[in-house]
């Protein structure tokens, strides 16, 4: 193609980029003005979609991490009608799908949410390995490759240096990254705040690098072709460019290079919008339009994408005529469909940690939720997804025959990889640390959640009782931070996460079966380090029948009086449950006329979900609730109402062993006794 015709298509997304922010009175012209020739080239020769179907799951996957270059993406995507001229308008207003930063919408090409720096370039690692991970499974007819645009800010966030050891340290050969190195940030210029060698950290990472100019045709050409080529490793693309590429003053001059134009419209910045769009061959008076030779390009885009598309199913059609069975399995994968599974069949070992309990629950999933891929932040051995692991193998370079995910120490990147696993689909993504260490990944649980992506988390060690190891990793309010989490929907009305902390093994493998069927939102599971009591059973077959009602948020374990209106209703969840029922069993033996109930509320927004029947059917109104949580009052003391009250922790950071703690803190059954006894 000639470079004319392929230079016009770029300024025309410089100038839709710059006449957006102007219109809109607010955004980020300067970098999108920058980007504009690496993105078109990407779209219009290489990136491999599907013009008639953005969400084709066979296409290759293109990740933004500098959200705030939307401008840039919305117009190259108005290129391809996936957004309409009118939206372009509407940048940033209210209802419109052009948000100041992009959020994840398959049908119009956006494979991510973004915003948060870094966080982008990650997601799209994660899609390399999901990538890999089919391909080892099902061939090459569900090859792609992943490409991400990362710009200064995303390099310089820690969580790249997670992202790329992980991809140089795989092999990820099928990724390829172009980096938007333009010298400037928000505030300063890069040569301000770092002298690091980029290429050389990339490089000892593992990562091929080329160095180009960011805004020259065949340049940019050039290094895809070899990145696109390249079978070893992971490609990073230094794109030298230009900040504000063709902005002039009014007199004509160059205004290109300067921080004013990162985030402000161009012409608050010092420039000239007028100039400018003159200078990029469009018409001031009519900003909002795509040059008639440029339309006509991108016709022919689409056309030879057609023909690829054509080409590409056919492959996949042959493979799966030839391999019936797997063609059936790469559906149900791609689905996200679960085999039947029989949670019942789980040993539910008696008085142990829920981690454990979680381990078996992973070692049945293992080989029969064959695209279950878990991860672990070095702790496989104690958050027990090694359970998982001793049944399958963790990936290596050149090999993705296993389903397990070593992160090494790096728990925001472990989130963020999950995540993307999940964006690319095909793949249940589960991922596990401490509880503590759930403060260094909020930032990708929150993101999730927006997207509404149902990664499964892993937390154990999950209260004051992790010990000695105390002063550092006593989780205290991070079980707060989940409610509140709880408590927020998203703009679309639906809930951030579901965080679920089970009373006893039946409750574990109840809440591993609700994670699994969740399908709209991220998972949290909060699991024991110390063993946990079971409540006796009363009658039930088992603690799993006992818990079929845990789905509902809450309910009733155990009654004194059975269908009667309770007296006094004692509330907890996880390990609270059994240590308030040693408590009550205390206080029975002196007072058993008292009808007591004992409610497990492994969720609380959940619960707050049911109808208000059902609510007040655990928790009548006019009974009094004492309620016990290992974290802050504050989890409960919505359910106890001005006459009840909450027993939990105001304080962190007491070091000594479990029992001791139990001991000093108040958790112990002589100890409940009293609350129960006080309380009344
Ligand atoms: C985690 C995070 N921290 C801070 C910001 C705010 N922010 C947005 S853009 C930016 C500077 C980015 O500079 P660069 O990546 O070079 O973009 P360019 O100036 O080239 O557009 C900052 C600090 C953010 N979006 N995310």
């Amino acid at each position: 193609m000639n470079n004319n015709t392929v230079n016009r298509a770029a300024d025309n997304i410089r100038l839709l980029s710059a006449a957006m922010v102007e219109k809109a009175k607010s955004g980020h012209p300067g970098g999108a003005m920058g980007g504009a020739d690496f993105i078109n080239i990407l779209y219009s020769e290489f990136l491999n979609f599907d013009p008639d179907n953005p969400a084709w799951d066979l296409r290759d996957r293109f990740f933004l991490d500098p959200g705030h270059m939307s401008p840039m993406l919305y117009a190259q995507l108005a290129l391809l009608g996936w957004y309409k001229m009118s939206e372009i308008e509407n940048f940033r207003q209210w209802g419109s799908p052009t948000t100041g930063h992009p959020e994840l919408d398959i049908n119009r090409g956006v494979e991510n949410t973004s915003g948060p720096l870094g966080v982008g370039h990650t997601l799209a690692v994660g899609a390399a390995i999901a990538e890999r991970f089919m391909v080892s499974r099902f061939g090459n007819s569900v090859s792609h490759k992943t490409y991400a645009f990362i710009s200064d800010g995303g390099i310089q966030e820690e969580i790249s240096q997670g992202a790329g050891r992980i991809a140089g340290f795989l092999g990820l050969n099928n990724l390829i990254m172009f980096y938007d190195a333009n010298n400037i940030q928000l505030s300063t210029k890069v040569d301000d705040v770092t002298s690091e060698d980029t290429a050389g950290k990339y490089e000892a990472w593992g990562w091929k690098v080329l160095t180009i100019n960011g805004n020259n045709a065949d340049e940019i050409r050039e290094a895809l072709k070899i990145a696109v080529a390249e079978t070893e490793k992971p490609v990073l693309i230094i794109g030298r460019t230009i900040m504000g590429k063709s902005l002039l003053t009014a007199s004509g001059d160059s205004f290109e290079n300067q921080i004013s134009t990162h985030g402000q419209p161009v012409s608050k910045a010092g420039a000239d919008i007028g100039k400018t769009i003159k200078n990029l061959g469009g018409d001031p008076q009519n900003p909002f339009v795509i040059f008639d030779d440029v339309a006509d390009y991108y016709k022919t885009v689409k056309e030879n994408k057609r023909q690829f598309v054509k080409a590409k199913n056919n492959e996949h059609k042959q493979w799966g005529l030839a391999n019936p069975e797997l063609a059936d399995k790469y559906k149900s994968f791609i689905n996200r469909e679960l085999p039947e599974l029989d949670f019942s069949e789980i040993a539910q070992a008696e008085n142990s940690p829920t981690r454990s309990v979680s381990g078996k629950v992973l070692e049945f999933l293992a080989g029969k939720v064959e695209n279950m891929v878990v991860a672990s932040a070095d702790l496989s051995n104690s958050d027990k997804t090694e359970n998982f692991l001793h049944k399958t193998k963790a990936f290596e370079k050149g090999d993705f025959s296993g389903a397990f995910l070593n992160a090494g120490v790096s728990e925001l990147t472990m989130a963020a990889l999950m995540s993307g696993m999940a964006l690319h689909g095909g793949i249940i993504p589960v991922c596990a640390t401490f509880f503590v260490f759930s403060d260094y990944m909020k930032p990708v649980l929150r993101l999730s959640a927006l997207m509404e992506i149902p990664v499964i988390y892993i937390w154990t060690h999950d209260s004051f009782r992790v010990g000695e190891d105390g002063p550092t990793h006593q989780p205290v309010e991070h079980e707060a931070q989940l409610r509140l989490l709880e408590q927020l929907k998203n703009h679309k009305g639906n809930p951030s996460v579901l965080a679920l902390r089970p009373a006893g093994s039946g409750e574990t493998i109840a809440a591993w079966e609700m994670a699994l069927k969740n399908h709209k939102t991220p998972s949290c599971l909060m699991l024991t380090r110390q063993n946990v009591a079971e409540v006796e059973l009363h009658g039930e077959k088992s603690y799993y029948e006992r818990a079929k009602n845990v789905d509902k948020g809450a309910y009733i374990v155990y009654e004194t009086h059975k269908g009667e209106n309770p007296d006094l209703i004692l509330l907890a969840n996880g390990s609270e449950v059994s240590t308030l029922y040693e408590g009550a069993k205390l206080f029975i033996k002196e007072n058993n006329l008292l009808k007591i109930r004992l409610v497990s509320i492994i969720s609380s927004g959940l619960f707050m979900q049911q109808t208000n029947e059902y609510r007040e059917q655990i928790l009548p109104n006019n009974v009094k609730v004492l309620a016990m949580t290992a974290g802050l009052p504050s989890n409960l003391q919505p359910f106890v109402g001005s006459k009840g009250k909450v027993f939990g922790l105001d304080h962190f950071g007491y070091s000594a062993p479990s029992q001791v703690l139990d001991d000093k803190f108040g958790f112990t059954a002589e100890k409940a006794y009293s609350f129960i006894k006080s309380g009344i």
